[in-house]
């Protein structure tokens, strides 16, 4: 029986993709494996973050209580799928080394103005207009991974190609 589990862990600017590729990842997931769980930034803030906001502090608290669960699912055979900005690649890092080598960090990326353009949430023309304060790539810093396990620009492929990418990426290490 095929246990072993991993972290999935995806990175980038808001509206970069990564809710979409980790739901159609999640879902073949479910498919070939067991026990899959995802934890998104946006949804982890409405409970085991409840309260934080998004200054460098909060954001740290905010990555570093995420990769202790997903450290608590993976050490259990879990498939956990992570999406959130994680901007620091410091906090990423300690996730990294909490994980060991079941951490995999996929660099979910697009241009600010692709992500702005789109403005799912019209998050991004509050923050052009200057109404929030610290809004990552706008007013904040995003620190992209240096030497991710996968790169993936979401500007010049399909979310399901992304998605398939990184089904391969989890053959090539030999988790599916
Ligand atoms: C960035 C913000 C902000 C600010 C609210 N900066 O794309 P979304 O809308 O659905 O997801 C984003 C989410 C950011 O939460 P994370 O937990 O992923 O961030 S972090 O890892 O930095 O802790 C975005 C929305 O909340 N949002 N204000 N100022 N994104």
């Amino acid at each position: 029986r095929h246990e072993r589990g991993f972290t999935l862990w995806f990175t980038g600017l808001s509206g970069a993709g990564k809710t979409t590729i980790a739901e159609i990842v999640e879902k073949e997931l479910r498919e070939r494996l067991g026990a899959v769980e995802v934890l998104d930034g946006d949804i982890v803030r409405t409970n085991l973050s409840k309260g934080l906001g998004f200054s460098r502090e909060d954001r740290d608290t905010n990555v570093l209580r995420i990769g202790f669960v997903a450290h608590l699912l993976t050490r259990n055979g879990v498939a956990v799928i992570v999406s959130a900005i994680s901007p620091y690649k410091e906090a990423r890092n300690r996730v990294r080394e909490m994980i060991g080598e079941d951490f995999i960090e996929v660099y979910v990326d697009a241009p600010l103005e692709v992500c702005a353009e789109r403005d799912v949430k019209g998050l991004y023309k509050k923050a052009l207009a200057g109404e929030i304060p610290q809004f990552t790539g706008v007013s904040d810093p995003y620190e992209p991974p240096e030497n991710p396990e996968l790169h993936i620009k979401t500007n010049e492929e399909r979310p399901h190609q992304s998605a398939r990418r990184v089904i391969e990426k989890l053959e090539e290490l030999g988790y599916l």
